[in-house]
């Protein structure tokens, strides 16, 4: 593998000049792309939840680490941020060879405490499927998929800097153009670069780059948020219909919506059938956010309850 730099460019970079970066290196460090002000109201949502969140508690996820998600539902300053016309160009740029929609398919808040060792090195894209298993998952590789995967680039993730992100406080480690190596390579160490910056700026990267949180051997904690994209003909990571249910999601902005998934994703992806009231036809998602659709009921014996029942 041939050693490069993490590149840095302004963060009004053209997208194809980034997608070029990406497609070659896997990542790129935007610089202030959020101004001071969003920044603020984004930490001002945020605080409350992530000082109530509790740890993960597994090999992959860290035991000093805390994920805080449903961010679309919980914040308006996040939600401006998902949609920003910069980055939507991006996404479209980059992924645009591999579909015609996409979603939103993590939203996270990753909060590294002091004393937390380093994450295990690791693609996104193995969400799907991966070779190499971290010890506390289940092995369910599947070949064909695997190898789908790596014909494609069905991700691409922002990591924007909450506090400042310092090789001693955990910023991510990456490893820039290892998109190509395959999933059970150990990759050496002298490849990953801490992504140092400071809060505002904005790691941008793929699927399939090798990354994970770094040590954080400082006393402060490190905060970035994590917002993930896919093509639409995926299933999500995290699930955003449960994350930002049809109640939250119907007063959101219609992009968002559509990125959430309220929105068919495809010829003929995503389309429902409202349980009630009986006798609809095959509606978009869309129609889960209209007003008056109702909640459906389940009688004691487990039926549901039509309001048509004969007495
Ligand atoms: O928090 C980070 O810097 C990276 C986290 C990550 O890669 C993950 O949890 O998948």
């Amino acid at each position: 593998m041939k050693q490069r730099e993490l590149q840095t460019r302004p963060a009004d970079t053209p997208s194809n000049d980034l997608a070029e970066i990406l497609e070659r290196d896997g990542c790129v460090v935007l610089e202030d792309f959020v101004s001071q002000s969003h920044l603020a109201s984004i930490n001002r949502d945020l605080q409350p939840f992530i000082d109530a969140t509790m740890r993960s508690k597994n090999n992959f996820g860290g035991f000093k680490t805390t994920r805080t998600g449903a961010l679309m539902a919980r914040s308006p300053a996040c939600r401006d941020l998902a949609i920003e016309p910069r980055i939507l160009k991006l996404v479209e740029t980059f992924l645009g060879p591999y579909a015609n929609t996409f979603q939103l398919h993590v939203t996270q808040a990753i909060r590294v405490l002091p004393g937390e060792t380093a994450q295990m090195p690791h693609r996104d894209r193995w969400a799907w499927s991966q070779l190499q298993l971290p010890p506390d998952v289940e092995p369910r590789v599947n070949p064909v998929l695997a190898k789908l995967m790596t014909e494609i680039e069905p991700q691409l993730n922002l990591m924007l800097a909450l506090t400042e992100f310092t090789a001693a406080n955990g910023a991510t480690r990456i490893a820039p153009g290892s998109t190509r190596l395959a999933d059970d390579v150990q990759v050496p160490e002298e490849a990953f670069v801490a992504a140092e910056m400071s809060p505002g700026s904005m790691l941008i990267f793929t699927g399939s780059v090798f990354h994970g949180a770094g040590a954080n051997t400082s006393q402060e904690d490190r905060i970035g948020l994590n917002i993930d994209y896919a093509v639409g003909w995926l299933r999500q990571e995290d699930n955003q219909y449960l994350s930002c249910p049809p109640e939250i999601a119907k007063d959101l902005d219609p992009k968002l919506q559509e990125l959430l998934g309220y929105a068919v994703g495809g010829p003929s992806l995503g389309y429902f059938t409202p349980p009630l009231p009986a006798g609809e036809d095959l509606c978009p998602p869309q129609r889960a956010l209209e007003d008056g659709l109702a909640t459906p009921k389940l009688k004691p014996d487990g039926q549901l309850l039509t309001g048509i029942e004969k007495n």
